[in-house]
């Protein structure tokens, strides 16, 4: 097993992974910017190394800080969370080329699955179904239009660099084609310093659906079913749950099966999550995978009874998963609010500050992974999300009366926070039905 870990995050998730390891008898190293001195993750491990100023590009986005500390500490693995280098390449080779272990895949599968296009292209040999579309990227005018005359309108065109909503247009019609081609190329160039789009037939009113996955160092790759996570805005998540109200058992089966061949197509080790869109007929189509443990991973926890840390942990020190599909069962059903430090009546901007009074719900059917505490600062320097409450019950309207309560029972002061509008979309006609697609908080806000 692994003997000491550097934890190369902050926030809620350096606190899980830390907790994961001290579980498995792992020594812990957290690493934290001058903002971050007060943080929980902070003080729960057992050594910790400050390596920069508040800004992220000073500090938790600076490898040869990060690769000191771990240098400095002897530790012999990395856990890079999610968002910060989770899904650098460069920064898993530098921990390959130096012994050490990073947890995650490997960086060739980073690089391979981080080209949006290329990771498409992948997908599509291995017999996933993708969108009708261009096969890599579309390099001229005259090519877009060719296609585009075979596919018909609306289209939408994405960056092949890109991944989770950032650089994606629509076009309906030949002149908005051209103008956002053009433009989605300058923006991509500047924005990712690669400027290859992509096109695909738009899926209007689409649901997101992703499969966990779990594949070891010996050839075995495992689902853990899906998750829904259509509850969001502007390409953040703010609700997801598991089972998916719009997966049947044999859509699920399908859908598991269909990400375990795509994640084996290139022998994907440790965690990973397949995100599909499913569209109002109930097609679902390949999007992106992601290479990393998601904010999202505690409401499979809950449903399937896994630690899914723990699992990355044992994976990256070797061992093998040491169970099979069959063995994989949903008990329940679960949900995750995103609870963030922000002002949802003024367009959601931030708000940081000072937590001057803080109560957490619990009982049974709760959860909250939280590096907060009463009289904690949230720092203006780094994302907005102070908290995740999950709660599950035998079933989906059990763990959603449990939600609301609990998000009825929270008590914190000092800070702006998304709470109420989170308890008004738990308890809405149209999200109990489970009838939402990535629409529906952005057309919500709008009729308000
Ligand atoms: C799409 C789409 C509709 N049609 N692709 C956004 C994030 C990225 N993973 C894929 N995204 C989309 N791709 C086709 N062909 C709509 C979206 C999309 C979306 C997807 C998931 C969750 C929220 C979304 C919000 C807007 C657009």
């Amino acid at each position: 097993m692994l003997q000491k870990v550097l934890v190369a995050n902050r926030g809620e998730i350096a606190l899980r992974i830390i907790r994961a390891c001290r579980e498995l008898d792992i020594k812990t190293v957290a690493i934290y910017s001058t903002a971050d001195k007060d943080s929980l993750h902070v003080r729960c491990a057992d050594e910790a190394i400050c390596i920069g100023p508040p800004p992220s590009n000073r500090s938790y986005l600076d490898i040869p800080n990060i690769l000191s500390a771990a240098v400095i500490t002897g530790v012999d693995a990395i856990h890079p969370g999610y968002g910060y280098l989770s899904e650098r390449p460069e920064f898993a080779e530098i921990c390959e080329s130096h012994g050490i272990t990073f947890i995650g895949p490997t960086s060739a599968q980073i690089e391979q699955l981080g080209d949006k296009a290329q990771a498409k292209a992948t997908m599509r040999a291995a017999g996933v179904p993708v969108v009708p579309g261009s096969d890599g990227a579309v390099e001229s005018q005259e090519e877009l239009l060719k296609l585009v005359n075979e596919i018909g309108y609306p289209v939408i065109i994405k960056a092949s660099a890109g991944g989770g909503g950032k650089g994606m247009r629509v076009a309906r019609n030949e002149t908005q084609l051209l103008k956002s081609y053009t433009q989605a190329r300058t923006e991509a160039g500047s924005v990712f310093g690669d400027d290859q789009v992509y096109v695909e037939k738009l899926i209007e009113r689409p649901r997101h659906i992703e499969v966990q996955l779990l594949g070891d160092h010996h050839g075995n790759v495992v689902h853990f079913g899906e998750r829904e996570c259509s509850l969001q805005r502007r390409h953040q998540k703010m609700i997801e749950e598991s089972p998916s109200p719009a997966v049947s058992d044999a859509l699920r089966q399908k859908m598991g099966e269909t990400a375990v061949l795509g994640a084996k197509a290139v022998k994907y080790q440790n965690a990973g999550t397949i995100e599909f869109l499913l569209d109002e007929d109930g097609q679902f189509y390949f999007m992106e995978m992601n290479t990393r443990i998601q904010v999202e991973h505690p409401v499979t926890e809950m449903v399937y009874g896994i630690d899914l840390v723990k699992e990355q942990l044992r994976i990256a020190a070797g061992a093998e998963l040491g169970y099979e599909q069959v063995d994989i069962i949903p008990y329940c059903h679960a949900i995750e609010c995103r609870l963030n430090a922000e002002y949802p009546e003024k367009g959601f901007l931030p708000s940081p500050g000072m937590i001057s009074k803080l109560h957490i719900p619990g009982g049974h059917g709760v959860r909250w992974d939280s590096h907060v505490y009463q009289g904690y600062t949230i720092s203006p320097y780094y994302d907005s999300m102070f908290g995740k409450l999950i709660c599950w019950g035998s079933d989906r309207e059990e763990a959603l009366d449990r939600m609301s309560s609990a998000l009825s029972e929270i008590i914190v002061e000092g800070i702006r926070t998304n709470v109420g509008f989170q308890r008004l979309l738990i308890n809405h006609p149209i999200f109990r039905q489970g009838d939402v697609n990535t629409n529906f908080v952005e057309e919500l806000l709008s009729k308000e």
